[in-house]
């Protein structure tokens, strides 16, 4: 159903932008209190069903880089590397406080002297004494790539890790991005009306990392989230979760936490007082702590992806800064997935 499908590539790129939006002045807290809980929850119901009279809420890093990925992949209707990294570095140039990572803002600043084909990868390279960045940054911005590939399982497989590479050579940075793009394509193919089985969407995963290289602690954590998915019931625990999954800038401790707050979400969760399963992942995802803005961003594409742009409030998406700049992006990357 091609409506179905608009909805979702739709609500896959507006959850990006509205998880770092609303997470990002947690970003760092390592607790969050009961009161700010409270708060928070105040605060989203404001946000939800309010006219927009407050200024509007910045993006960071997260949908900064989304968003010259996205550009990219429709300018070029390919994955062009070398213009991927020219639009990172335009577009840290010219707002450098968007609140990037060091290693990250390190390789932006490389490429603003120069860029091209043959150096493309050294700069990431050489970051951390030549080990390659493990954060997050390749991850929180992979959700055009999993939309513009989501019909090509071993497209997406190579171009996840080409775009990646180019700024988080490690690993476990690589594998975190891949393991983010296939639970957003998961997501689209998945029909919302039904109910979702979380054990099969965490064992497909599993299974599709299990023919990854060095893939071996993501299904770990995989382990991991099933876990705590059988056992906690509607309690919020959100002390466990930090403890076994984390909620670091590391991709190996946020990426399965994403995965975990979107699944988990799929059910009630206690003090988190709303219907709208779309808001509540990304509010239980805040409520963690730690990377707010990056694993909210990350568990509101997956969960985008799966619910579809409708669930989100027009009210909430219009106190988002270049909104309807995202959805515009969102259409054009379904007009060129569905045509080639
Ligand atoms: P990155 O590549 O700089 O990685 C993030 C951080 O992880 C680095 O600055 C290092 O501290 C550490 N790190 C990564 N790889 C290694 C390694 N091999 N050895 C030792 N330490 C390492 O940047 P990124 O683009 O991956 O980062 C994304 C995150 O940074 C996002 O959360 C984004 O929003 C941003 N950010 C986070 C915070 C926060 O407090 N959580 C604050 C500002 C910015
Ligand atoms: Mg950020
Ligand atoms: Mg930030
Ligand atoms: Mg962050």
């Amino acid at each position: 159903d091609p409506m179905l499908l608009k909805n979702k590539f739709r609500g896959t790129m507006l959850g990006v932008l509205v998880g770092d939006c609303l997470g990002s002045p947690y970003e760092g807290l390592t607790t969050i209190s009961r009161h700010r809980k409270v708060l928070l929850q105040r605060r989203l119901n404001k946000l939800w069903n309010t006219k927009f009279r407050e200024p509007v809420m910045v993006y960071t890093d997260d949908s900064a880089m989304t968003r010259s990925l996205a550009e990219s992949l429709i300018e070029k209707q390919d994955l062009d590397i070398v213009d991927v990294a020219k639009r990172f570095a335009k577009s840290y140039h010219e707002e450098p406080d968007r609140g990037y990572g060091a290693g990250t803002a390190t390789v932006l600043k490389e490429w603003k002297r120069h860029v091209e084909e043959t150096n493309i990868k050294i700069p990431a390279k050489n970051l951390f004494d030549g080990l390659g960045s493990y954060g997050n940054g390749g991850a929180m911005r992979i959700a055009p790539v999993a939309l513009f590939s989501y019909n090509n399982y071993d497209k997406l497989l190579y171009y996840v890790k080409e775009a990646t590479e180019i700024t988080h050579a490690h690993k476990l940075g690589i594998n975190g991005a891949i393991l983010q793009a296939i639970a957003i394509q998961q997501s689209l193919c998945l029909n919302a009306s039904e109910e979702l089985n979380v054990t099969n969407f965490v064992d497909d995963l599993i299974n599709k990392m299990d023919k990854i290289e060095n893939a071996s602690e993501f299904k770990e954590r995989l382990n991991i989230v099933k876990n705590l998915l059988s056992e906690d019931g509607d309690e919020p625990n959100e002390q466990r979760v930090v403890e076994q999954l984390g909620v670091k800038v590391r991709a190996l401790e946020s990426v399965p936490t994403a995965i975990f707050c979107f699944l988990k979400a799929q059910k009630r969760i206690k003090r988190i007082r709303t219907d709208d399963p779309l808001r509540r992942a990304i509010q239980y995802a805040i409520s963690l702590g730690g990377d707010t803005d990056t694993i909210a961003s990350m568990t509101g594409a997956i969960a985008g992806a799966f619910y579809g742009y409708e669930k989100f409030s027009v009210l909430l998406l219009s106190h988002c800064e270049e909104w309807e700049r995202f959805r515009e992006m969102a259409d054009k990357l379904l007009d060129i997935a569905t045509s080639i």
